[in-house]
């Protein structure tokens, strides 16, 4: 399937995205910086030439689902969803206040869009399963993505759903892995090694495949080539860069649940529409 958005126009909104994402995270003085910079193409590949979806109609018989088992990166998701319309961009500034229906880690009953309550790390591969399994007994085409973190998969749940889903050959699961090499304490190589990630996701009987991150073509090829495969489940390995856009906070582990202040903000802003003028 062609890209419904060439290039250049999603590289443009991912930096208006990231522009969001830092204004959110200033304004509620607190949040995850790192993580949700860092996976910016991956839930605008998805959201703008993926999955099927009708922001009017978020509850719509035919979308797929998109579950977001590292919840903390929601801002990211949040700016998405405001910017494709499922509520107003004015909502993304109560971002973390009582009684704003964007709180800290999504929320199934309050925010339009999302699918299931997460943010407890381990659970969205399982939740997919179940949904997943649900289209297939109602013999429905609907396809179902779930986004995780790479210190995340370290939870013995991800490998127990992995393992459920290749059993039941849920070919109708493509789930990625945000894979920055970092997590909430350090480099994921050194707090708990996960390599040969790749290796590990094909003995479970997934179909593997590697992509840049930061890449929205890349990314789109991958995930039509996950709506190809018949019998297993797709398993993307997103190469990606945590803090993506912003130089101090790029790579950088302190920045995995921190907020700009004033002054890293007016920094950061400034980064990014210098970028956003280098783009054209
Ligand atoms: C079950 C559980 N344990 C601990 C946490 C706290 N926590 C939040 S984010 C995080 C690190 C996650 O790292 P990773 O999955 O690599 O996310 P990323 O680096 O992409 O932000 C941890 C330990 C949690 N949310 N849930």
């Amino acid at each position: 399937m062609p890209m419904k958005y060439s290039k250049k126009e999603l590289d443009k909104i991912c930096i208006e995205l990231r522009k969001d994402i830092v204004t959110m995270l200033n304004k509620a003085g607190s949040g995850h910086a790192g993580g949700s910079l860092g996976s910016v193409e991956i839930l605008v590949s998805l959201y703008w030439n993926v999955i099927k979806h009708n922001p009017k109609n978020p509850e719509w018989e035919e979308r797929d689902y998109f579950i977001l088992s590292k919840g903390h990166v929601c801002p990211a998701w949040y700016a998405v969803l405001a910017r494709r319309g499922y509520f107003s961009r004015e909502e993304l500034w109560t971002l973390r206040k009582f009684g704003s229906i964007l709180q800290g880690h999504p929320h199934h009953l309050k925010t339009p869009g999302v699918e299931a309550s997460t943010g407890s790390l381990g659970q969205g591969l399982s939740i997919s399963n179940g949904i997943a399994m649900a289209m297939r007994f109602q013999n429905k085409p609907n396809r179902v993505y779930c986004l995780l973190g790479d210190g995340e998969v370290q939870e013995g749940a991800v490998w127990e759903a992995g393992m459920t889903a290749a059993h039941y050959k849920l070919d109708n699961i493509c789930a990625t892995i945000d894979r920055n090499m970092l997590q909430i304490d350090g480099i994921t190589e050194e707090v708990m090694g996960l390599e040969n990630l790749e290796e590990k996701w094909r003995a479970f009987n997934w179909h593997v495949i590697n992509v840049d991150g930061h890449n929205v073509e890349e990314l789109t090829k991958a995930y039509d080539e996950a709506m190809t495969v018949k019998g297993k489940p797709t398993m993307v390995i997103a190469k990606t860069v945590k803090g993506k856009g912003v130089s101090f906070i790029e790579n950088q582990v302190d920045w995995h649940g921190k907020a700009p202040n004033d002054e890293e903000y007016k920094k950061a802003m400034a980064e990014l529409e210098e970028a956003e003028r280098r783009l054209g």
